[in-house]
C-alpha cells in the first residue's frame, strides 16, 4: 500500500529518566531513513520534555501515553492536548486497553480525547481490541467495530485520514502470545472496513492501522508484510534501544 509503516514503542510505566536518556543516546544516528518508516516512542509524560530536547536532529517522533480532553482548568493530575502540542509532541495514545481496564476509560471519554487532540494539532493513536472471552466467542469483529464507531463519532474525514488506529487483542498483550499474522491482518481489515463504511474508500485507504500485542524483532517482518497492517505498537520489545533498533532492522 502507499501507507508509510509506523513503528511506535509504548514504554508504559517503565524506566527512570536516566534510562530514558540512555535510550535516546543509544538510538542517536541509528534510526532508519524516515522516508521508509516513521518511528515514535510513547513515554511517561514526565519524560517527554527532556526527551524532546534529547531527540534534536533525529527523526524520532514522541507520543504521550494518555491525555485529558480539556485544555486547562481544575483537573489535578492531568495533562492536556495543548500542553503536548506546545512541546511539539506529535502523538498521544488514547484508549489503551490498560487504561480502559484499570482507569475505567469509556469509548465516550476516548472520543472526547480524540476530538481535543485533533483540535490542538496532536495526532491520536486510538487503541481497540478484544478480550480472550470475546475472541473465543467469535465476537471480535462486532466488539472492535463498536469501539471504532464510538471512538470516531463526530470526527471529520480529514481527521480520520490522519488518524492512527492500533488494534491490540488483549489476550496477546505482554503475554508472549502474538496473534498470528493472519488473525491480526483480518481484524485490522475489519477496522479498515468500518472506516470505509463511515468515511468512504479514500479515507479507509489513508488511515494507518498498527498491530500491537507482544510484537518482537522476530515477528515484526511477517506482521508488517500483511495488507492491512501498517505498523506496530510495541511494549516490552521497545524498552531497550537494541531491541527497538532490531524491530526497525527490516527498514534499513
Ligand atoms: C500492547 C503492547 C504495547 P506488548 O499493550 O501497546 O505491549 O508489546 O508488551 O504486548
Amino acid at each position: 500500500s502507499s501507507r508509510k509503516p509506523f513503528i511506535a514503542g509504548n514504554w508504559k510505566m517503565n524506566h527512570t529518566m536516566g534510562e530514558a536518556q540512555a535510550f535516546m543516546e543509544a538510538v542517536k544516528g541509528k534510526l532508519p531513513d524516515a522516508s521508509k518508516v516513521e518511528t515514535a516512542i510513547a513515554a511517561p509524560a514526565l519524560f517527554l520534555a527532556p526527551m524532546n530536547y534529547l531527540r534534536q536532529g533525529e527523526t524520532l517522533k514522541l507520543a504521550a501515553e494518555n491525555v485529558y480532553f480539556e485544555n486547562s482548568g481544575a483537573f489535578t493530575g492531568e495533562i492536556s492536548p495543548v500542553m503536548l502540542a506546545d512541546l511539539g509532541i506529535e502523538y498521544a495514545i488514547i484508549g489503551h486497553s490498560e487504561r480502559r481496564e484499570y482507569f475505567h476509560e469509556t469509548n465516550e471519554d476516548i472520543n472526547k480525547k480524540a476530538k481535543a487532540l485533533f483540535a490542538a494539532g496532536v495526532t491520536p493513536i486510538l487503541c481497540c481490541g478484544e478480550t480472550l472471552e470475546t475472541f473465543e466467542a467469535g465476537k471480535t469483529a462486532e466488539w472492535v467495530s463498536g469501539q471504532i464507531e464510538a471512538g470516531l463519532a463526530g470526527l471529520t474525514a480529514e481527521q480520520v485520514s490522519n488518524l492512527v488506529i492500533a488494534y491490540e487483542p488483549i489476550w496477546a498483550i505482554g503475554t508472549g502470545k502474538t496473534a498470528t499474522a493472519e488473525i491480526a491482518d483480518e481484524t485490522c481489515g475489519v477496522v479498515r472496513s468500518v472506516v470505509e463504511k463511515l468515511y468512504g474508500k479514500a479515507v479507509s485507504e489513508a488511515v494507518r492501522i498498527q498491530y500491537g500485542g507482544s510484537v518482537k524483532p522476530e515477528t515484526v517482518e511477517e506482521l508488517m508484510a500483511k495488507e492491512n497492517i501498517d505498523g506496530a505498537l510495541v511494549g516490552g520489545a521497545s524498552l531497550e534501544a537494541a531491541s527497538f533498533l532490531a524491530l526497525l532492522e527490516i527498514y534499513k
